[in-house]
């Protein structure tokens, strides 16, 4: 019988959908896993090769989880809320919600030819209402706890999709999603204050197992900083307020510099001599990017402002004050004290101007360069702080500011808060309305879902109001406190809120009357494996981390965190080695190998592709080696043997196999532990035959690769229910040392022959063998044995002359 896997896939997918065989059950008494994998973007272009890559590396742990025992819950969902569905939509003249609903049909279905094993009895979509009435619900009692709030802020303003853009949005300066460029622009939004959980967000990452990179980035990103605030007096009368990491540094301070946004040139500018320069200097700088403007490399300029000086505190001398856009508003107090000595940019912009360059720190060379080591350097031409290293400086000039009332420690974060409105139509409205008497009121709990209204055109407007502006029925309504006329907040929610909590939804998904019942989250949570792509490092998975620790605040979760792993997976490439697009012509359609190859080897070679955590091309050759593979393992029915027809070999073979799958499977090594499982059919062939038990032993290991296959063997070889309620083999370590080993005959160092030894042969067992073996009696004819060199388990080597 041929191995014919477009029936044997089809008839599985129909049995396991039939008999519910994936179904996550809310009986609490078993043991549970939640395995996650981050839900697509359903966009027009359908599923990429690229996506079954995790989908089938936690399937295989769901699957394997399932025949150890555990009540398993690997759910599937939605987010389709978004700019590319809108932006089709505007274009054809579509509703989104029928370009969504078309979109997510199309990836359902190519989804399911995989024979992934979801739950689909709790599929989510974020665009549902009675999904996103629990966003909504989740930003009101963000707003209740202070912790959204509307303010006027210099943003990120997407000049192509005419929407502003979360700090995390921009990519090297430019628009994560179309690449446009992105300028600054005051406006007014609703923000998220995800700085207060900074720290938290921090400290936590001891308690998760997160991979390294993941934990390197998230701390990077939150940027935790320790130094002090500095109070400087100014000719003017008032005080500039620096923020500085090198406190010790202070007598080499011989200029300061402000941001060009900072007040002070405001509130002093009637003192200010150059005020016309300097404006013109700020208009220039606001054009810039924050990334533009902190590249260390870029040449530094800057204005003094003439009229106003600064005083170093600790020796009373008048230095002068520059705007320069090396500084930004956004960071500390906007404000520095400037070190040239020790910091790179100081130094260059003091050379570039001509400003004194005052060694504090010796063991440098500052005529060459800034001398930035605190490790090693040893104060000088600092009077209290001379000869101290830079840590005892740090120390006693921090008490001596604090002593003087002219400082303190300050910690900083170079976390923003979350820009969190859109001014776009595909997302859920935030529920607030604006009252002339109450100011922001929020829309009562019992009013949500508060429903994306119909609009005749999504379009923009280019003032960069949101399109819910231009529908008068929506806008005005009443105010829920005073009863008074008020208007509706127009801006809608970007994309990163309904996948900030879904997770939870999948635990109880069709609860009406809160997010999730507390039973059901506190049974499945924490999630105990979530995979997702490194470019959700610093996005989603910030994002849903201060969403989860805000809910546990609150008493709705009961665990600080919500994911207690997390691993990551490289992209699939070309066979070219780069990137799949089709400008470049290298793209492959997962239906089309599907429908040529079946579903199990797709999923096989996917996970054989390559190292799982790296990016690998994809290669046809190598994708017909899985299915070969596949047909091996269907033909080994031909040398199946009733009785147990014992081998050491094969038995030591099996218990490795058993071994090394299990472990590679945990480590994400599953390349590793497919080629386990060829070696093993290779030892079978050579063989020549294998036991039932054995042969029973090889489908469940391989069943959450390829587990439409492995049904259909396991029922042809007449087994007892189904395969997927077995129970995963367990292996004997002492079994799993090989029966025998390879070693090579030499003399002289030549290799003379190969022989099958067994693996625990003595020495002089093997050197009897050695000399007992035809080619090497013929290659030391007429010669002496000098000296006899073994080496157990490798070789025999005879030095003869
Ligand atoms: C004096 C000094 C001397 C500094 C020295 C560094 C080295 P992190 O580690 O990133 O927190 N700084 C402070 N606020 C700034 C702003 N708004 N824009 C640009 N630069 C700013 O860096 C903190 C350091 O960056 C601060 O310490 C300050 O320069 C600068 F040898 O103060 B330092
Ligand atoms: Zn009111």
């Amino acid at each position: 019988m041929k191995y014919d896997f477009k029936a044997i896939e089809s008839k599985w997918q129909k049995i396991w959908e039939e008999k519910q065989t994936f179904r996550a059950e809310n009986d609490y008494s078993k043991p549970k896993y939640y395995a996650l994998v981050e839900f697509p973007y359903p966009s027009g272009q359908g599923l990429h090769v690229g996506h079954p890559r995790p989908y089938t590396a936690l399937d295989i742990v769901s699957r394997k989880r399932r025949l150890e025992g555990y009540n398993v819950l690997y759910p599937m969902g939605w987010d389709a809320f978004g700019l590319p569905t809108e932006n089709y939509a505007m274009k054809n003249h579509i509703h989104p919600e029928i370009v969504t609903a078309k979109n997510v049909a199309h990836f359902k279905e190519q989804i399911q030819s995989l024979g992934l094993s979801f739950d689909w009895s709790r599929e989510i979509n974020t665009t549902d209402p009675a999904y996103y009435k629990w966003t909504q619900w989740i930003f009101l009692q963000l707003f209740k706890h202070g912790l959204a709030y509307k303010s006027e802020m210099n943003v990120n303003w997407c000049t192509s999709c005419k929407v502003v853009l979360a700090n995390e949005e921009v990519v090297n300066g430019v628009c994560e999603r179309c690449g446009g460029e992105v300028v600054h622009k005051v406006k007014s939004q609703w923000m998220l204050k995800i700085t207060e959980y900074a720290q938290r967000l921090i400290d936590d990452l001891d308690d998760v197992d997160y991979i390294e990179r993941v934990k390197v980035s998230q701390k990077n990103w939150i940027g935790r900083s320790t130094g002090a605030e500095v109070n400087f007096k100014t000719t003017a009368g008032d005080t500039l307020t620096v923020y500085t990491t090198r406190p010790d540094t202070l007598f080499g301070a011989t200029y300061m510099v402000i941001s060009p946004e900072h007040p002070m040139i405001r509130e002093k500018a009637d003192l200010i001599k150059n005020m016309d320069e300097i404006s013109a200097y700020q208009e220039a700088a606001a054009k810039k990017s924050d990334f533009e403007r902190s590249e260390i490399a870029k040449d530094k300029t800057g204005v003094e402002i003439q009229g106003i000086r600064a005083i170093n505190p600790v020796n009373e001398k008048e230095i002068p004050i520059f705007i320069s856009d090396y500084v930004l508003m956004s960071y500390g107090t906007g404000a520095i004290m400037a070190v040239p000595a020790h910091d790179t940019r100081d130094y260059d912009f003091a050379k570039a101007f001509n400003l004194p360059i005052i060694e504090v720190v010796a063991g440098g060379d500052i005529e060459k360069e800034a001398f930035t080591d605190c490790a090693t350097g040893v104060m000088v031409n600092s009077g209290m702080l001379n000869g101290l290293s830079v840590e005892e400086a740090k120390k006693k000039i921090i008490a001596w500011l604090e002593e003087n009332g002219i400082g303190h420690p300050k910690v900083n974060f170079k976390l923003r808060d979350w820009v969190f409105s859109r001014q776009r139509y595909w997302g859920e409205p935030i529920p607030i309305v604006h009252c002339e008497k109450c100011g922001f009121v929020p829309v009562p709990e019992e009013e949500l879902p508060l429903m994306l209204p119909e609009l005749e055109s999504f379009e923009p407007t280019d003032d960069g109001q949101s399109p819910l502006s231009k529908l008068d029925s929506f806008v005005n309504t009443t105010c829920p406190c005073c009863g008074g006329p008020a208007k509706r907040e127009t801006d809608t929610m970007p994309q990163w809120a309904g996948s900030s909590w879904y997770f939870l939804r999948y635990c109880d998904p069709n609860n009406v009357s809160a997010l999730a019942a507390k039973e059901a989250l506190d049974y499945w949570l924490p999630v105990d494996w979530y995979n997702g792509g490194m470019e959700h490092t610093t996005l989603h998975l910030l994002y849903s981390r201060f969403w989860h620790k805000f809910l546990y605040d609150i008493g709705v979760v009961s665990c600080k965190e919500p994911y207690a792993k997390r691993t990551s997976h490289g992209m699939i490439l070309g066979e070219n080695g780069e990137k799949m697009s089709k400008s470049r012509g290298n793209v492959v359609n997962p239906d089309d190998v599907v429908n040529e190859y079946g579903a199990d080897t797709m999923r096989l070679y996917e996970m054989f592709i390559g190292d799982f955590e790296k990016a690998a091309p994809w290669k046809d050759t190598s994708l017909r080696g899985c299915k070969r593979f596949l047909d091996r393992v269907w033909n080994l029915q031909d040398i199946v043997c009733e009785g147990d027809a014992y081998s050491p070999k094969i038995e030591s073979s099996i218990h490795k196999t058993i071994k090394k799958v299990s472990e590679d499977i945990e480590n994400l090594k599953f390349n590793t532990a497919i080629a386990a499982m060829m070696a093993l059919l290779n030892d079978i062939q050579d063989a020549g035959s294998l036991t039932k038990a054995d042969y029973r032993t090889l489908l469940i290991l391989l069943n959450p690769f390829a587990p439409h296959i492995t049904e259909e063997l396991y029922e042809l070889q007449g087994f007892d229910g189904m395969l997927n309620e077995q129970a995963w083999p367990s292996y004997d370590e002492a079994k799993c040392k090989a029966a025998t080993v390879e070693i090579v005959l030499q003399v002289n160092g030549k290799i003379k022959a190969k022989v099958e030894v067994d693996a625990n042969a003595s020495k002089e067992e093997m050197a009897a063998l050695a000399k007992e073996n035809e080619k090497m009696q013929q290659a030391m004819e007429g010669k002496q044995i000098v000296k006899e060199i073994v080496v157990p388990g490798k070789l025999v080597n005879f030095v003869v002359r």
